[in-house]
């Protein structure tokens, strides 16, 4: 616990207080769809996260990618320019988890047992376990100037970023809340081209550097804007699985790390 206490502000974020505090973001996730808890991670690890990103940049894969908003192959029963087969562009670079460090502070917060167990209550998971494969557990991205995430629904149904170092201008995450309903196989086409031609105004999710946030993404539609500002928005993905030796897929390996291994 000394080690975590050096990086969560533990006396603004109890985590080991799993009955109320735990309980507590577990309600509040369930009702909004995302928390943001802000500076959740301590200034000093936060400095040395953000000087890790920037020294291992270099190693940073980058690719640039269209897809539709389902992030599945284009369906050839509809229009080209249909919602189901719209695209949309995602640009970032990503360096993965065999190229952090052994003592960053990132690994450290992604192995804790508490922090785990903080998690697996907030997001109602019995166990949450690392990637099988040596690249998916943590993930730092880079959004340069111009590069951004089109809009789409996550494959997975939830997402735990840290927010290390957020663009001057532009790179904000914006969403519209439970847009399609994936369980019942209902994809909402008239809401999501809605969104895509921007009728529909969505939301902004304010997040600072140093926030934890937590945001179920399977059908809440969301992207994030270009980075209009000079210096690159840098956020860090920590994945987990609810089973244990679960790998990525390897094409999803390649298309996001451009290797396998
Ligand atoms: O960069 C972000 O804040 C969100 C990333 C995201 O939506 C994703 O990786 O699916
Ligand atoms: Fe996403």
């Amino acid at each position: 616990m000394k080690d975590l206490a050096s990086i969560i502000n533990l006396e603004q974020y109890p985590i080991n207080d799993l009955k109320e505090f735990a309980a507590g973001c577990n309600s509040k996730l369930n009702e909004h769809g995302s928390i943001v808890l802000p500076d959740f991670i301590r200034k000093y690890a936060l400095q040395k996260m953000r000087k890790e990103a920037e020294e291992k940049k270099h190693l940073a894969y980058f690719c640039d990618q269209t897809h539709s908003v389902y992030l599945s192959t284009k369906d050839p029963d509809y229009p080209e320019n249909h919602p189901r087969n719209r695209q949309v562009i995602s640009t970032k670079g990503c360096i993965t988890d065999d190229q952090v460090s052994e003592k960053s502070p990132l690994r450290v917060l992604y192995n804790s047992k508490e922090f785990r167990e903080f998690l697996s209550v907030v997001l109602d998971e019995s166990t949450l376990c690392s990637y099988k494969d040596p690249l998916s557990s943590i993930n730092i991205h880079y959004h340069e100037t111009g590069q951004e995430l089109g809009w789409h629904f996550d494959n997975s149904s939830f997402a735990i970023t840290l927010m290390i170092q957020s663009a001057e201008s532009g790179g904000q995450v914006e969403y519209v809340k439970q847009l399609r309903n994936s369980e019942k196989g209902d994809m909402n086409f008239e809401g999501v081209g809605k969104v895509l031609d921007g009728i529909t105004t969505p939301v902004q999710l304010e997040q600072s550097e140093g926030s934890l946030v937590l945001f179920k993404g399977r059908d809440t539609i969301h992207r994030v804007t270009p980075n209009r500002g000079k210096r690159d928005r840098i956020l860090v993905v920590l994945a987990y699985n609810t089973k244990p030796g679960i790998s990525l897929s390897e094409d999803a390996r390649l298309t996001f790390y451009g290797r396998i291994n």
